[in-house]
């Protein structure tokens, strides 16, 4: 303390005057003033389709100039289907939420067709709905009594609805598989999940579309708890069983993980070592790549376009992830346009010639939001995804690699995914007679409110 008192005070420099200046010193929080006789919130229909016919006229003239036919782009963009997946509408996921589950889930198979048959209705993208067979059974049945031809009726109630039975799942994380499932050290654990994944075949043979998708549990959580090559090889030894014993119009598609539930390691923790497996199997068997199965930051667009040089067979699980496995509704961010512009490229989406597709399903069950909402979101996700995609002007991009033109190539590339391909979405659904907003036609239709009638009962 100096003999004159608070220094400190006396030191402190005259509080700064700053001169007017539109740039600093506003208040936070100001946006700019609303205008003329604009109306009241809500009641702007949140797209018309007058501006929607305007706008895409606009954009074909736009595409036209970097010869950019905007009749093909939308013509592919109606093209294009993705399977939901029937846990969606179920009661699956919600456990770091306590009990919480989004209101009126669908309580059977039944349920979950008549809620993928909405989606259906609402999108016209989405006409088939990929089943879990361990949890789509028939009530009553016991899981070792499952049989294929148990699921005659649910296919026949599907085809009912509108829909058919898409990719179908066996479901190997159920009770005994603790200590893994098809590698599991218990010679009873694994005849009786081969059992299982040969009943799921002959459903996809005979109710489904001949799909097969895999994802197994298997992993540990600490060095030294197995042997990790002695797993993986009772995993190839089980494959190599159902492969061969499944009928040949059968595909099998093998999902990997690189965490969890096991923390240490991961059976089938890659790409690479799906790859490897589905390799050793024959040209029937290729690798499903989930989105959120990917440590942070890897690049799944070169995944994707890896699999598709080596000609193995792909699929997707689509969803977004912003930290693990969260299964949340896709955005149409730049990773998914990435990711597209290789499918897009490689011609295995929307070919006319289905062989040469991949399969395309959503993976996703995130515990908070509404799911049939969310699904219809992720639908049009992917379709706006896919148009940015059919909108980038590749001979300009070739040009710009063959000049060595980093900056130039990334802002071609950038320039489509910046283009707003919306008109061309939603006048693909106009020519369909399909509402303009999925997700505004859900809320407005009264569907939610009667299913949570219907399921409280
Ligand atoms: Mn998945």
């Amino acid at each position: 303390m100096s003999p004159n008192g608070n220094w400190l005070a006396r030191s402190r420099p005259a509080p700064l005057t700053l001169p007017e200046s539109p740039l600093i010193l506003k208040p936070l929080g100001r946006v700019p003033k609303r205008v003329g006789s604009c109306k009241e919130r809500f009641e702007v229909p949140p797209v018309s389709e007058r501006r929607v016919k305007e706008r895409y006229g606009i954009l074909g003239e736009e595409l036209q100039e970097h010869c950019i036919d905007i009749e093909v782009v939308k013509d592919k963009v109606k093209a294009f289907e993705v399977e939901v997946p029937s846990w969606l509408f179920g009661r699956f996921g919600g456990g770091r939420f306590g009990d919480y589950m989004p209101p009126a889930p669908a309580p059977d198979a039944n349920a979950k067709i008549r809620d993928a048959a909405f989606v259906h209705s609402l999108t016209g993208a989405a006409p088939r709905v990929a089943i879990h067979v361990g949890w789509d059974k028939p009530q009553g049945v016991a899981f070792d009594d499952v049989e294929a031809d148990q699921f005659a009726e649910l296919r026949t109630y599907a085809r009912g609805q509108g829909i058919d039975i898409g990719a179908v799942n066996p479901t190997l994380f159920l009770d005994g598989t603790h200590l893994g499932s098809l590698s599991s050290p218990m010679e009873e654990v694994r005849r009786r999940l081969i059992r299982h994944c040969v009943v799921s075949c002959e459903v996809a043979e005979k109710y489904g579309r001949g799909l097969v998708t895999y994802w197994l549990p298997d992993g540990t959580n600490y060095p030294g708890q197995a042997d990790l090559w002695g797993q993986e090889r009772r995993v190839r030894e089980a494959f190599r069983e159902i492969y061969e014993t499944a009928s040949d119009q059968v595909r099998h598609l093998i999902e990997y993980k690189v965490f969890e539930p096991g923390t240490y390691s991961t059976v089938i923790s890659s790409a690479g070592i799906a790859r490897d497996i589905a390799a050793s199997l024959g040209d029937r068997a290729g690798v499903l790549v989930d989105m959120g199965h990917h440590p942070w930051g890897v690049n799944v667009a070169q995944i994707v376009a890896h699999l598709i040089g080596e000609g193995i067979p792909g699929g997707f699980h689509f969803n977004s992830r912003y930290a693990a496995d969260d299964d949340h509704a896709v955005e149409p961010n730049r990773s998914m346009y990435a990711i597209f512009c290789e499918l897009v490229e490689a011609d295995v989406v929307t070919n006319r010639d289905p062989a040469r597709n991949w399969a395309y399903m959503v993976d996703q069950c995130s515990a908070l939001e509404n799911r049939i909402r969310a699904v219809l979101h992720t639908i049009d996700s992917l379709q706006v995804s896919l148009a940015k995609a059919l909108v980038l002007d590749r001979e300009r991009l070739g040009a710009m690699r063959a000049e060595n033109n980093i900056i130039g190539a990334n802002r071609v590339f950038l320039d489509a995914f910046l283009t707003d391909v919306r008109p061309i979405v939603r006048t693909a659904r106009l020519e369909r007679n399909l509402p303009l907003d999925p997700v505004e036609e859900y809320d407005a239709s009264g569907y939610q409110q009667k299913i949570e009638r219907e399921r409280r009962a």
